[in-house]
């Protein structure tokens, strides 16, 4: 029986701080932080101009610049970018000033 009773104390410690509150609350705390996506924003592209490095977005509020919903055009970061969009693609993307220029530095396939 002592291989038993060896089980059965092995069990209780892996068990025990499982049973306290705090664990609950350390997991809540991850769920609650911002994942690095969280800057990213819902659009539709309207229209792909890669000669001039330029996209048309139909996309929802921009907190980070302020901006509502709407259709405009932005410079892109890297016209590499655009190889992977087209007219009619539902995106998710960011966006910064840079020189001036509403430009977008991050996008992706949306859903
Ligand atoms: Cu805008």
């Amino acid at each position: 029986m002592r291989v038993a009773a060896a089980i059965a104390t092995v069990v209780a410690l892996i068990a025990a701080p499982h049973a306290t509150a705090q664990s609950t609350d350390h997991q809540a705390h991850h769920v609650s932080q911002a994942s690095p996506a969280a800057d990213m924003v819902d659009a539709e592209v309207r229209r792909v101009d890669k000669d001039a490095g330029k996209i048309t977005l139909k996309h929802g509020e921009l907190k980070s610049l302020d901006m509502g919903p709407m259709t405009m055009v932005f410079q892109v970061k890297d016209k590499a970018m655009l190889d992977k969009v087209k007219a009619g693609d539902k995106v998710r993307f960011a966006a910064a000033k840079i020189g001036g220029q509403l430009t977008v530095t991050a996008i992706e396939p949306g859903r």
